[in-house]
């Protein structure tokens, strides 16, 4: 038997008198603190469209959108729960509205994005000028921008929320205020941001209405999906990620808002990627096809099956790989301008 280390009874008793002066010993905990790599809490999941939107039709039963401000059931990492957080930094949850409702106007500091996942003709609204949604449309509301959402036509549409959330949340930075009127008043023409600034041309004066965030509020999906579809013909596909587009702010060639990252990638027909890992957390909604997406950590591994409005997350650090056989359409988001803002992003692909 090893005798006990005749320091231990003296650091026991030094743990303890010093505790109520509120001071921990670095040496017990700086393994966890300063990790050889990144060791993240949270699990791979998979949300399927078809379980779970039986849960958002009851919760259009149980309260309107305007009782609800926002009515969405948000996708918690299983390991995060009660933290309304689907990675450390960064939110998801499924918006329902229903004809004739309207989500009240108000501002905050977090930015979002909207990417429609079913039904049409609903409308956001951002500083005045409204945007039709349309499935696989990505939409911005940088941050302190006013917003209300409605639904002027026929059926529900759903739409994923990705907000930076938890972000603002560590770093204690969140205003919000509502407005005194349900909905704003229009003072654009749809379409007005678009035609200013989505042509790969810009007013002479006065470009950048969003400080840091994209001056369009909409990128529509048959414009994504066209770029996606000629690279596929006529351009190399990559062995990791298939034909893999980023959404930009056309004034800055960065992302669309400062906190978060957006993509738009085709997984051809037959396609077997190979595998790669990356610091920035990722969510993925699944547009069009199906596919199989192959995540690997510590020893265990998960297989998600994803169609069409599937919802999934790769944690930090884990390794990912996605195969089709028929195809499929992802879009994605994570907070890679974070990393990249503060130097410490890192992506490996492995063979
Ligand atoms: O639409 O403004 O899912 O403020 C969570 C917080 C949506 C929104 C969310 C929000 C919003």
């Amino acid at each position: 038997m090893n005798a006990p280390h005749p320091t231990a009874p003296l650091r026991e008793q030094l743990y303890r008198d010093m505790d109520p002066l509120n001071l921990t010993p670095l040496w017990e905990v700086l393994h966890a603190l300063v990790p050889p790599q990144p060791a993240s809490p949270c699990v791979p999941a998979l949300w399927k469209y078809e379980e779970v939107r039986p849960f958002l039709m009851r919760a259009g039963e149980a309260i309107t959108a305007e009782e609800a401000v926002r009515r969405v059931l948000i996708l918690e990492n299983p390991a995060l729960r009660g933290q309304s957080a689907i990675t450390q930094s960064l939110y998801a949850g499924l918006q329902l509205i229903l004809p004739g409702e309207v989500a009240p106007s108000h501002r905050h500091t977090q930015s979002a994005l909207r990417f429609i996942v079913e039904g049409s003709g609903a409308y956001t609204a951002v500083d005045g000028e409204r945007t039709t949604m349309r499935p696989g449309d990505f939409i911005i509301t940088p941050s302190w921008t006013w917003h209300d959402h409605g639904h002027d036509e026929t059926g529900p549409v759903v739409w994923l929320d990705g907000l930076d959330i938890p972000m603002i949340r560590f770093f204690d930075a969140g205003f919000a205020e509502s407005a005194s009127s349900k909905s704003q008043a229009v003072a654009r023409a749809e379409g007005s941001s678009f035609a200013r600034y989505g042509h790969n041309m810009a007013p002479v004066r006065h470009d950048a209405p969003f400080g840091l965030a994209s001056p369009i509020f909409s990128y529509p999906y048959e414009r994504s999906r066209e770029a996606l579809d000629r690279l596929e013909r006529d351009a190399p596909v990559d062995a990791w990620d298939g034909v893999k587009l980023r959404y930009i702010n056309p004034l800055t060639g960065g992302s669309p808002m400062p906190t978060m990252a957006t993509f738009m990638q085709k997984l051809p027909a037959g396609f077997s990627g190979k595998p790669w890992r990356q610091t920035d957390g990722a969510v993925y909604s699944v547009v069009e096809g199906n596919g199989e997406a192959v995540i690997e950590s510590g020893g265990q591994s998960w297989r998600f099956a994803f169609s069409p409005r599937d919802h999934f997350v790769v944690p930090s650090w884990h390794t990912a790989r996605f195969s089709s056989e028929r195809g499929c359409v992802l879009f994605s988001y994570s907070d890679r301008p974070v990393h990249q803002a503060l130097g410490i992003h890192q992506e490996e692909r492995l063979s």
